[in-house]
């Protein structure tokens, strides 16, 4: 598997997967090139060069995960897998992993390109301002910041985003309080003390996923990286604050997050994976950047948010997370989960087995669907990963009369669009959602009209065995 970014980059070249893009102009122009090609049928990564205003070399890589191809790359699964089987494979493997140390080494090609005090200046890396009405660039939309607890050898590196305000200041910001970087940040500021924290950009994808994953307080994303790629994650001591470092990113930036009492700047906004502009600009925590450290040529990692469907992950995760709450709950027969309209939109495939079987899986997967107003079940030879298929089973197999039920005042969060703006301010933060059955009823499933259409799995034969003919390569 991939060590760093580059072998990964250099993986989904050979895949066919990568776009060069040069010339384009990290103001709007950058994030609109990345919106259009995640939105297009092919979905390739790009590799963005020459970027205007800075030097040749300095890149910015988008689009690493997006497809599901690349996802299973990423996550060290078979990338010939059909998009459910591919869930499942991650879904059976992520069940499977053992956290796994890290080890420590004493090089890094980041050290080639070190700059301290004075001498940084953020706006020499290329951060892109991404979307047309946010609040400036932001160096981290994919990066993860690392923090130490205090009280213990627990380090947390995460996902947060990271917005350029000056030549050695920026903002990070946490969703919530419960954010494990707020929580080891709170201990330091409760002290009085600045909390010592290192932004790591241009990690590899592992790194990434694990940045995402919902893991326990006091679970380490590194060993879960590690665990993926099922070598151990090597890092570096930071110069500064200690913490380790991944040796083979790209690009770190090392100093101190701020006390909110200190200081603050006004975050935001950022356009969001709803596709809007929701929460407004916010005082957010202030990094105060001492060190910076780049490789030669250096990449800079980006993942903005953007219009669904284009998500980060090209596998929706957390649908794989949903699949292994129905089993753990005990409903058995699941055969495939799928999540839609970045995450906005649960599937579950199952066969039933007795009345109520369906609306128990609708249940769970309403509970445990963070923002997602619409959950739908489907019957096992419906193809939850195709909203085509999805959309049939609802057409022809619901009855809205009889088959559609609203749960109210569900899980969702200030970033939701459709808030009452009052209600927003005042924390009122759930929606309702709909559960869709579009199983056939299973009091007369027996009788219900044959389909005609090959099942997924049929379709997938006829594929494999007439490819090439198919694709006008034979005849
Ligand atoms: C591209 C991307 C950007 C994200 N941006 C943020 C963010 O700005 N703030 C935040 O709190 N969570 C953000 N998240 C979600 C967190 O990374 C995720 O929930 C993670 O599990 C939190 O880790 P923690 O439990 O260690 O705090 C983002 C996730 C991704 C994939
Ligand atoms: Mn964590």
């Amino acid at each position: 598997m991939y060590n760093d970014l580059r072998d990964y980059i250099q993986e989904i070249d050979a895949l066919g997967e990568l776009r060069r893009i040069n010339g384009a102009d990290p103001v709007h122009e950058l994030g609109g090139i990345t919106e259009v090609a995640a939105g297009s049928a092919a979905c390739p990564a790009l590799l963005f060069d020459s970027i205007k205003g800075f030097p040749k070399g300095y890149r910015v890589f988008t689009n690493a995960t997006t497809n599901p191809r690349r996802a299973a790359l990423a996550l060290g699964i078979d990338t010939e897998l059909r998009p459910v089987e591919a869930l499942k494979a991650w879904k059976e493997k992520r069940a499977t992993l053992k956290p796994l140390p890290v080890k420590t080494i004493s090089s890094a090609a980041f050290f080639d390109n070190s700059f301290e005090g004075g001498a940084v200046d953020l706006s020499t890396i290329p951060a892109p301002t991404w979307h047309r009405g946010d609040g400036g660039p932001y160096i981290g939309s994919g990066s993860l910041v690392v923090t130490g607890d205090p009280d213990s050898d627990w380090v947390n590196a995460s996902i947060y985003r990271v917005q350029v305000h000056s030549r050695n200041h920026a903002t990070v910001q946490f969703d919530h309080q419960g954010r494990h970087g707020a929580i080891i940040a709170r201990k330091y500021w409760d002290q009085g003390k600045p909390c010592p924290i290192a932004i790591v950009n241009g990690q590899d994808p592992a790194l990434f996923i694990s940045g995402f994953e919902y893991l326990p307080e006091g679970g380490s994303e590194y060993e879960f990286a590690g665990a993926i790629k099922n070598t151990p994650l090597e890092v570096i001591k930071a110069p500064r604050s200690g913490l380790p470092i991944p040796a083979h990113a790209e690009i770190i930036l090392e100093g101190v997050l701020l006390p909110p009492s200190e200081m603050t700047l006004p975050e935001g906004p950022f356009g969001e994976f709803t596709g809007y502009y929701a929460a407004d600009t916010r005082p957010a925590a202030v990094m105060r950047v001492d060190a910076v450290y780049h490789r030669n040529d250096p990449i800079l990692f980006g993942s903005p948010p953007l219009k669904p469907p284009r998500f980060h992950f090209g596998l929706p995760m957390r649908a794989a997370s949903i699949w292994g709450n129905l089993e753990t709950c005990g409903v058995t027969d699941v055969v495939g989960a799928w999540q839609h309209v970045s995450q906005l939109m649960t599937v579950v495939a199952l066969k039933q087995r007795y009345a109520g079987h369906s609306k128990r899986a609708g249940l769970i997967a309403a509970a445990n669907s963070y923002m997602g107003r619409l959950v739908v079940i489907v019957d096992e030879d419906v193809d939850p990963s195709s909203l085509a298929d999805v959309m049939w089973a609802v057409t022809t197999r619901c009855e809205p009369s009889e088959s559609v039920d609203i749960v109210r005042n569900a899980w969702s969060s200030s970033l939701d669009p459709r808030l009452r703006p009052g209600d927003r301010v005042a924390g009122l933060t759930s929606h309702s959602k709909m559960i869709i059955d579009a199983c056939k009823p299973f009091d007369w499933i027996d009788s219900y009209p044959t389909a005609s259409a090959l099942l997924p799995s049929e379709a997938a034969e006829i594929e494999q065995k007439w490819r090439d003919m198919l694709s006008g390569k034979a005849t």
